[in-house]
């Protein structure tokens, strides 16, 4: 389907007449959004139904991808980029009188996501679409995502993102595929001429109403679906209260109903054991898996069928109640027996792992639990059984470990276990990440079933983090490469044969130089700080964590303040950035936050150090200022402690826009590492082992401040009250007595790290070849390939014709 300039202008005149009554001249900016957004959706909606007659033509195998997150961004531009409509669409704006870069800034972000798993599973729908799979999310529609921060004298304060009054444009009701989704109550079991029958009494009913959002593949016709469910009472009001008289208590139940889809919550890799968070992560999947199954259904009338025909991916632990619920609807909806259900439920299911980290390990209650989804605990409890006994049976030298390996024990539900028990795949995300699964947190298992743990590298869709958000960079890569790249991130990799030539450098030089401009000018007008674009931007962004140690940048800043000021050191001018938002009730992480805002206002305002030094903490970290902060970005900080960052993805965007690493041997940084070469990456720190030694040796950060002299002054600077008269015992306590992730240990190689860059940084051509290379090697990393590495190893899926 392709559609000429002219059809596109006749169908925006007709939409802004139809929905606003004003002729399109005369409409507003905000009228105007609404009927670019409208005419693409509709582009999308009939290009969706092409789509699924392919697959149902075909008979397709499909792919589900189970998130409780999807931390898709804005979609205008990248809809318009997919269907190649983009300088249409802006000519015939400006032909209106306006502007389609103000039309942009108009759509907020769906922000339904934390971080790096939800961002993830975003890029990797992009790229099932993109490569034509037949490929479904499924999450929830929260009527407010990950909350909008803002600092106030450093503090961070969470306000409500309230994006669907500008954003919910793009969703499609679907009331016609509505469920029903089970909770509280009993269970009774009966016998009745078909052998025994559970049934679940007296519980609360909710409704679930799906609700689309189109992604556009690009250079296809395909068209793929983010179905988010929202929650909605089944009896709007309760009429046995209402009657009653009680309307308080009719709406009360109403409300209890909606609240599930109320909003995100906003942790990240750690735990949040609440019962709302367990309601909506059964809503979901129950939701998701009704549809699923009714659909097959109806195109086979059978499910024996199911697992040749769908996969579903359980992105983390958050949807692992797939497992129990699945087993629920083949026995009890469609009277499968165990055995059946069990092999039909284990061949459908596969899981992917995103943290090593015990804290974010999901466990429940076995009290809450059981009464909040009864039916569901009893075949968790027969699973867990069974389970055990095969343990005990067949592998007599794990009889004694059982209890580690179990689904139930001490008294909670461990969802990591039940996944891996019962999924037929489970996955790491990088390299080092499926290692140590491997070796260390599932080692019994893999023993247990040798062959299950595989690895897939995590990638970004290089499309939205390279073509759409640096235009520049694209274009100069498009005249030197051809433009293969953006369907083939590995063609990337032909830029190398500019390795050595100074005349590309000194482009890529002004590219970077145009890109850091419009930050500095969006630093100017947030922050009121002046940055000097020609200073080297170092960037740290990412999800605000004690284990991702801002903490060890944020000191090295301290220490070559210091240094300047007291020493009279010169130094290479440099701009830091942080961008990172904390989880609401994390108090080390809002005190880092603190630390450095803090830091920051010391150092900006220092006559003589804030010539050569900014600090810059951007409030609102998210994909949409991600998407100006990665071009301008020219060192990338990866600096968390070996062996705790799964992958990371933010390392490969930075990479990607030709900032060069600087990082410790953790996630996809090893991989990173041997790609583009140790000459074209900063690394320090520990390595994993390394790590694991000193903690078998005792860690004792104290010991280090007393040896180390530099460390010493820091930590004695902060605790004077230098920085602005807080002396933040939090933070020097902190490191002092435990320093659980080993800032003081690593800083010394950290320090000579951020030398050897800054001197590399110095010497252009230098730095022009690293920044080349660190572009070429970055095809790798595309999720492109992560997607084909999924559909061909795990999912065993084909493109649609
Ligand atoms: C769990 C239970 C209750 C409430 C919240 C949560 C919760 C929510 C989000 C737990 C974890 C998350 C997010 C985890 C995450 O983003 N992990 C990151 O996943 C990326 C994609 O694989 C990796 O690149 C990162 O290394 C990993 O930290």
């Amino acid at each position: 389907m392709v559609i000429s300039k002219q059809e596109l202008s006749a169908l925006i005149e007709k939409r802004v007449k139809q929905e606003f009554s004003v002729s399109v001249k005369d409409a507003n900016d905000r009228q105007m959004y609404q009927a670019v957004i409208g005419v693409v959706r509709d582009i999308l909606q009939q290009k969706r139904a092409e789509t699924v007659a392919r697959i149902d033509e075909q008979d397709a195998k499909q792919v589900y991808y189970m998130s409780m997150e999807f931390l898709v961004g804005r979609s205008l531009k990248n809809n318009l980029y997919n269907l190649g409509l983009e300088e249409d669409m802006k000519n015939i704006v400006a032909d209106n009188g306006k502007n389609l870069n103000v039309l942009y800034e108009m759509e907020p972000d769906a922000g339904l996501g934390n971080g790096g798993l939800g961002r993830l599973a975003a890029c990797y729908l992009d790229s099932l679409a993109a490569q034509d799979y037949a490929a479904t999310g499924f999450s929830i529609r929260y009527e407010f995502g990950i909350f909008k921060q803002v600092i106030l004298d450093g503090w961070q304060m969470e306000f409500p993102d309230n994006w669907l009054e500008m954003g919910g444009a793009w969703l499609l009701p679907r009331p016609d595929e509505a469920q029903e989704v089970f909770f509280d109550g009993e269970i009774e079991e009966i016998w009745s001429k078909d052998g025994l029958k559970t049934v679940h009494k007296n519980y609360d009913k909710v409704r679930a109403i799906p609700y689309d959002l189109l992604i556009s593949g690009y250079g296809t016709d395909n068209v793929g679906v983010l179905r988010l469910w929202g929650a909605k009472s089944s009896n709007e009001f309760d009429m046995g209260s209402f009657s009653r008289g009680d309307y308080l208590k009719s709406v009360e139940s109403a409300a209890k109903a909606e609240a599930i889809s109320k909003v995100l919550y906003p942790a990240d890799d750690h735990l949040e054991g609440k019962n709302l968070r367990l309601r909506q992560q059964y809503f979901f999947v129950s939701a998701s898996l009704k549809n699923i199954v009714q659909n097959h259904f109806a195109k086979y009338k059978t499910l024996d069928n199911l697992a040749d025909k769908n996969v579903i991916h359980i992105n983390d632990t958050h949807p692992s109640l797939c497992v129990p619920e699945l087993m629920r609807i083949l026995m009890d909806d469609y009277n499968y027996t165990w055995d059946k259900a069990w092999d039909i439920t284990t061949k459908t299911l596969a899981y992917t792992n995103h943290t090593v980290m015990s804290e974010a390990l999901e466990v429940w209650s076995i009290d809450l639990f059981s009464a909040r989804l009864p039916r569901i605990f009893s075949i968790i409890k027969e699973i867990n059984k069974r389970f055990c006994e095969g343990v005990y049976q067949n592998h007599p030298d794990k009889r004694n470990i059982i209890d580690k390996i179990a689904v139930l024990s001490g008294g909670m539900v461990h969802m990591a276990n039940l996944c891996v028990a019962c999924c037929y795949s489970v996955n790491g995300v990088s390299g080092l990440h499926s290692d140590i699964l491997k070796r260390d947190l599932f080692s019994d298992y893999n023993d247990i079933f040798p062959g299950k743990l595989t690895n897939v590298t995590n990638g970004i869709v290089h499309r939205r983090w390279l073509c759409q958000s640096n235009p520049a960079l694209t274009e100069l890569l498009t005249e030197l490469i051809g433009d293969g790249f953006k369907t083939d991130g590995a063609k990337l990799e032909d830029f190398l044969k500019y390795k050595d030539d100074a005349t590309i450098y000194a482009r890529l030089e002004e590219i970077k130089l145009q890109n850091k401009q419009r930050l500095a000018e969006y630093i100017r007008t947030k922050n009121g700080i002046n940055v000097d674009p020609a200073s080297l931007f170092d960037v740290q962004a990412k999800r605000l964590h004690e284990y991702k140690r801002q903490l060890l940048n944020a000191l090295h800043i301290y220490d070559l303040y210091r240094r300047v000021k007291y020493k009279g050191e010169v130094i290479q001018p440099q701009t830091f950035i942080f961008g990172a938002k904390a989880s609401a009730g994390y108090f080390m992480a809002k005190e880092i936050i603190r630390f450095i805002c803090a830091l920051g206002n010391l150092i900006n305002n220092d006559p003589v150090v804030g010539k050569y030094l900014k600090v810059v903490f951007l409030a609102d970290y998210k994909v949409s200022i991600a998407e100006m902060l990665m071009p301008a970005a020219e060192a990338s900080e990866q600096i968390s402690l070996a062996g705790k960052e799964a992958s990371g993805t933010g390392n490969m965007k930075f990479m990607i826009n030709g900032a060069v690493t600087i990082g410790t041997l953790d996630g996809a940084n090893v991989e990173i590492s041997e790609r583009v070469g140790k000459d074209n990456i900063f690394l320090f720190g520990m390595t994993t082992p390394e790590v694991e030694a000193q903690r078998t040796a005792g860690y004792y950060p104290r010991g280090i401040y007393q040896a180390d002299d530099g460390i010493r002054e820091l930590l004695d600077g902060i605790s004077s009250g230098e920085i602005g008269g807080n002396k933040f015992e939090n933070i020097v306590q902190y490191l002092l007595g435990s320093d659980p992730y080993m800032v003081l240990k690593d800083f010394a190689s950290y320090k000579q790290a951020q030398k050897d860059l800054t001197s590399a940084y110095a010497d252009k051509n230098r730095w022009g070849s690293m920044s080349l290379v660190n572009i070429a090697k970055a095809g790798f990393f595309a999720s492109d390939r992560a997607i084909k590495e999924y559909a061909d190893n795990i999912w065993h899926i084909d493109p649609i014709k």
